[in-house]
């Protein structure tokens, strides 16, 4: 197990589209172990296998207060079931420090595999739903930034860009 380096805005990276997962191997599962330790380490609640440079269709998931709940997505499909858009204030490890309101449908379905290949579907709402449609706009190269002005975003980049240069 490892804890993986989490790729941050503008980093262009982030803008890469996943591909489908063709068969679910041990290395995948040990690419999901990883991802969890990772996620659990930031801490976040959701992580994207493009937020660690792996541009795969897979994504891991824990909501709940004592990292009792992990959720591994492959391959996942989404089916909007509430058109009504929720707003919810979302943060991003990939964009540390801001947090900003976006506006998503409320429910949703999602069909996927599991970590052993097998397929299911479930109906998420709540802060479930917000995180899956978060972290499915990361494997399509998209981010909560991109929901915002141009000028909140360029306000951002900015200051990340800062902070970057001041690490390296
Ligand atoms: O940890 C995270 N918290 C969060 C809060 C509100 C909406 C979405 C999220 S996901 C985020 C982790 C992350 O960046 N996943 O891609
Ligand atoms: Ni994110």
């Amino acid at each position: 197990m490892a804890v993986l380096e989490i790729l941050e805005f503008p980093d262009s990276r982030l803008r890469t589209e996943a591909k489908p997962i063709t068969e679910v191997t041990a290395d995948t599962r040990a690419l999901i172990d990883d991802m969890l330790e990772t996620m659990y380490a930031a801490p976040g609640i959701g992580l994207a296998a493009t937020q660690v440079n792996v541009h795969q269709r897979l994504l891991v998931m824990d909501i709940s207060d004592d990292k009792s709940a992990p959720q591994v997505f492959i391959n996942p499909q989404i089916t909007i079931l509430d058109p009504e858009q929720g707003e919810y204030d979302e943060g991003c490890l990939s964009v540390p420090g801001f947090y900003e309101t976006v506006s998503r449908p409320r429910e949703v379905e999602v069909s996927a595999l599991d970590r052993n290949g097998e397929p299911f579907t479930c109906r998420l709402d709540g802060l479930a739903a917000i995180c899956l449609q978060h972290e499915v706009d990361h494997l399509n190269g998209k981010l909560f930034v991109d929901y915002l002005s141009t000028l909140k975003r360029q306000r951002i980049r900015k200051k990340l860009e800062k902070d970057q240069r001041q690490r390296a």
